[in-house]
């Protein structure tokens, strides 16, 4: 069986301190909770950055800071993958600041949605310039949808020569208002992305576990953590997003996945061994 490839979101950019005493913060914070989740055996972290207190910034120095100590802490190096989503509300080129670090990836959100009573905005014009901007710099766009039509979005963006190289996919379930966490729309979502494409199946809230379960039985890679979910069972928090990554490893090896090293990552995504070479930290 493949390897799977475990993203660990261990941050995000709405999940609050009161909400999880372990949420970290600082770019010392963040980087323990990047070396605990690589130990368990994440291969890429999904990174979101906070101002000290506590809300979601995506400014320049402080994505460098952090990456700076985890890059410094974590052993392997994981793929960081910073967020060019923010929160909701922030503009394009707040949004965009941290591709200016030259990331082996970057995430780039596919399309308008309902984010619970928000609506995160993600329309063509901007998809194309942020895909322009990341390929300009050879980061790998990991194509985060939350719908189906953002699947369609991102073909079109391939069709206009907008992409290349490696098409990975991000299938975020469950967000209220988005699609649901339901085993038809994996399979729809998964069908829609084509043969060529690898993908990562993340689910909010208590689907995060069901959907770690399809996406290992299907053959697709799987991103846990506290950006989506901060329960290990109904009214347990977690300590540490690395509780989450045993969680899938345990599960993947009884299934016969064994997890991606981040060297076997980079191989799986087609991104170059030497690419973390030229990070600009
Ligand atoms: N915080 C969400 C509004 C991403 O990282 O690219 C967007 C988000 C997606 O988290
Ligand atoms: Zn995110």
């Amino acid at each position: 069986m493949s390897k799977v490839i475990i993203t660990a979101a261990i941050c995000g950019a709405e999940v609050t301190r009161q909400q999880q005493p372990a949420l970290p913060i600082a770019a010392r914070e963040l980087a323990a909770e990047a070396r605990r989740a690589v130990e368990a055996g994440a291969a890429i972290i999904h990174l979101h950055v906070r101002r000290d207190d506590g809300s979601p910034t995506q400014d320049l120095e402080t994505f460098r800071h952090a990456m700076r100590a985890i890059r410094d802490v974590c052993d392997p190096l994981p793929i960081i993958q910073p967020s060019t989503g923010g929160a909701v509300g922030m503009s394009a080129d707040e949004r965009l600041q941290p591709v200016r670090l030259n990331p082996e990836m970057a995430t780039l959100d596919c399309g308008t949605v309902n984010f619970g009573e928000e609506i995160f905005v993600n329309d063509l014009p901007l998809m194309r310039h942020f895909a322009r901007e990341m390929a300009a710099r050879d980061i790998l766009p990991e194509l985060e949808c939350f719908d189906i039509s953002h699947i369609l979005s991102a073909q079109r963006l391939w069709e206009e020569g907008l992409l290349n190289g490696h098409k990975h996919f991000d299938l975020v379930l469950g967000i209220p208002g988005a699609l649901d966490a339901s085993a038809a729309s994996l399979v729809e979502m998964v069908r829609r992305t084509g043969p060529d494409a690898t993908w990562t199946a993340a689910a909010v809230g208590r689907h995060q576990t069901s959907v770690t379960l399809m996406a290992l039985a299907m053959g697709g890679h799987v991103r846990v953590g506290f950006e989506d979910n901060i329960y290990l069972s109904k009214g347990v928090r977690a300590d540490s997003n690395a509780r989450f990554v045993e969680r899938v490893v345990r599960i993947a090896r009884e299934t016969g996945r064994e997890p991606a090293t981040p060297d076997e990552a980079r191989a799986i995504l087609g991104i170059a061994p030497d690419r973390a070479d030229r990070l600009s930290l």
